[in-house]
């Protein structure tokens, strides 16, 4: 059950993108040779490679033998976008909520009780507290969670929908954030900036992909804006359809487009936090994909989006 949680954000840690592994392994001490074979010798390995400051492995062991009756914890990183992602629709659904953003320098991640809520130790995951310490992994299953929970509370919820057909084409768009633009950008920024050997053709091959995903966008971006000049702008469609008058002219040419329907949702704001930080691979929105540019900007206008990539809870 979602609820109100009047706790605190318990920790404030700060590591910044430099020390963030966007891309590597989930367990980067385990390799082929090493790996375990029994879930007995993986447990002990990922105690091995827990964070070396006890005090910061206390933190995470005490709040998982005193977890909250009640409530959201979001457990996240300061300089990860999948954890922005999910703070953004929490702060959009208006909830409760506190955040653990973990110190990956210190291995947090792989602290064993962490492990035990996400087998893939990485940010994000969710306990909700008052559906019995529910805890979910993947970002994109965390934001379902909490749209489908939301609706079930609350009979509407604009960011989802109540109507299968919809919910589909909202999923279609979730999931190619998920596993097309999330992890190319991340890709794209570990062979810019974090692999060991400089592999030029790697950055070319991920930066290029990642423009491929926003040429899908744009398009789809670029069709919703056609429809709804022709739409709303009527006693000007004759000179659209013809050409004589660019629909760049018209009035509606900056007036907000959604992926789906016409409001915001879920497939939209999905993309915001790396949207925020593709730039750092070398791509333009503004001059590139100009759709994209003007629906980034809508949403990260939105006061429940501000306050979430504040941090603000
Ligand atoms: N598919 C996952 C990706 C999660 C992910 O890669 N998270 C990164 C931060 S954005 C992480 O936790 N990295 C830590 C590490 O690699 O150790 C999701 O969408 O939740």
């Amino acid at each position: 059950m979602i609820s109100q949680n009047p706790n605190p954000t318990i920790s404030n840690l700060s590591a910044g993108l430099r020390s963030v592994h966007l891309t590597g392994d989930a367990n980067p001490g385990v390799d082929a040779n090493t790996a375990p074979n029994t879930s007995t010798e993986l447990h002990h390995q990922l105690h091995q490679q827990t964070a070396h400051d006890p005090e910061q492995q206390n933190r995470i062991t005490k709040f998982f033998q005193n977890q909250p009756a009640d409530g959201i914890t979001l457990f996240s990183h300061r300089s990860a976008p999948n954890g922005f992602k999910v703070a953004i629709i929490l702060s959009e659904l208006n909830l409760k909520y506190q955040t653990i953003f973990l110190d990956f320098n210190n291995g947090e991640q792989r602290a064993p009780e962490f492990v035990l809520i996400n087998p893939n130790a990485r940010v994000p995951a969710l306990i909700d507290h008052g559906s019995e310490n529910l805890a979910i992994w993947e970002s994109g299953s965390i934001i379902l969670y909490l749209v489908n929970q939301y609706l079930k509370e609350t009979g509407s919820c604009s960011l989802w929908s109540g109507n299968l057909a919809e919910q589909s084409q909202i999923s279609s768009w979730l999931f190619f954030q998920t596993s097309g633009h999330a992890p190319m950008i991340g890709q794209a920024l570990h062979f810019r900036y974090f692999h060991s050997q400089s592999v030029p053709s790697a950055v070319e091959r991920y930066t290029d992909e990642v423009r491929r995903v926003y040429g899908v966008v744009e398009m789809a971006l670029a069709e919703r804006r056609e429809s709804l000049i022709m739409e709303l702008d009527s006693e000007n469609r004759e000179n659209y359809s013809s050409g004589t008058t660019p629909m760049t002219q018209s009035r509606y040419f900056d007036y907000p487009v959604w992926l789906v329907g016409d409001r915001a949702t879920i497939a939209d704001l999905s993309f915001v936090p790396w949207n925020n930080v593709v730039d750092r691979i070398g791509i333009n929105l503004k001059g590139e994909f100009p759709e994209v540019y003007k629906w980034t900007k809508h949403m990260m206008r939105r006061p429940a989006v501000i306050r979430a990539l504040r941090g603000d809870e």
